[in-house]
């Protein structure tokens, strides 16, 4: 991994606005927490991570003292609390006065009304926005666990295969991949997996249910691994055999349809380019294909960003223009058609922007 501190400087040369970053766990754990410590075990619940330019503290409690020390990086110095007083104390020490950040979108309000009552800062600025944005450059590190979980979801991919049956249901074929995949090493689904038969596959995002695969179905699944707690997120879309040859016909080209709009994106992709302008050219070139016949099928942004979490910031939406896409960043590119009570096709890959353009992980 690079140095810890990296992602502290990191983090502060774009967000100005604070002295001090606060990452705080309640029941679960904040994804900043794992970005800014790289502690893989323990929760951590409810220890203050106050994070400053060049190192952090972590103020925990005996509970978890031991495991923090045993996991800490240098630049994080790790605190012993034995109560709350001590906890309150030491916190106030830290930030009274001070303008700090917190991550809005996960910190409860009731947590937030707290912090301000008790330990008395300056005033809090909900940071989540540069947060996101920190996160969205990966590092050497994260690019590499990335790779190995994509590694390991499409060899599963690959060997999946082998126990398409019929009669199989999607939960049945989903509960095999979730064991393929732990096999291969994943440390569980990066979100819980995807399997559609026949026209279930016209809907995105359908949960496996007890449908029965029969000849001629198109089989699509959509899953992720976690390596070291990063995601990766990758679709393939089968068929089952053959029903009839016009059948056949249709549902190769939209397979095929389905395929040029994901390569075309990826060639597409260069540093400087709004993240909104590829999903625009992936769904002109869907919605132009064969004079229309697919015009309006493809129904979700193109991609997202992976990384610590599957949605891990923005998406290619024209909510998000204004994002440009950057050397370091790992997005999905994921064009699908779907087409109503027939099924649809997607096809997704994990792809790393470098300086030179995109690479699929
Ligand atoms: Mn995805």
């Amino acid at each position: 991994m690079s140095s810890i501190v990296d992602r502290y400087k990191h983090f502060f040369a774009d967000e100005k606005r604070i002295d001090t970053l606060v990452v705080m766990n309640t029941g679960s754990q904040d994804p900043n927490f794992y970005y800014f410590t790289g502690f893989k075990s323990s929760l951590f619940e409810n220890n203050m991570l106050i994070v400053k330019k060049d190192h952090a503290y972590l103020l925990t409690y005996d509970l978890e003292y031991q495991d923090a020390v045993k996991q800490k990086f240098n630049g994080i110095e790790i605190v012993r609390m034995s109560d709350h007083e001590e906890k309150t104390r030491l916190f106030s020490k830290e930030i009274k006065g001070k303008t700090i950040g917190i991550n809005g979108e996960f910190l409860p309000f009731n947590y937030y009304k707290r912090i301000s009552k008790e330990n008395l800062p300056k005033s809090i600025i909900d940071v989540s926005e540069s947060l996101a944005r920190a996160r969205l450059i990966k590092d050497k590190g994260e690019i590499k666990n990335i790779m190995k979980a994509a590694k390991v979801t499409k060899t599963a991919m690959g060997l999946i295969q082998k126990r398409f049956k019929t009669g199989i249901t999607e939960i049945g074929l989903a509960k095999e991949f979730d064991e393929i995949s732990g096999s291969l090493g994943s440390e569980g689904p990066s979100f819980d997996t995807i399997v559609c038969f026949g026209s279930n596959a016209a809907l995105p995002h359908h949960s496996p249910d007890k449908t029965k695969l029969k000849k001629g179905d198109i089989i699509l699944i959509d899953a992720g691994a976690k390596v070291n707690r990063y995601c990766s997120d990758i679709t393939r879309s089968f068929l089952f055999g053959k029903k009839s040859s016009s059948d056949y016909q249709k549902k190769k080209h939209i397979y095929d349809t389905v395929k040029e709009a994901h390569d075309l994106a990826l060639r597409s992709i260069r540093e400087g380019v709004p993240l909104s302008s590829i999903h625009f050219i992936a769904a002109e070139y869907i919605n132009k294909k064969s004079k229309g016949i697919y015009k309006g099928k493809f129904i979700h942004s193109l991609g997202h960003s992976l990384g610590i979490e599957v949605h891990d910031g923005p998406g290619f939406s024209p909510a998000y223009s204004n994002i440009k896409t950057k050397a370091g960043m790992v997005i999905t590119d994921e064009p699908g058609i779907y087409i109503k009570g027939f099924g649809g096709i997607r096809i997704e890959d994990d792809v790393l922007i470098t300086k030179k353009g995109a690479v699929i992980l």
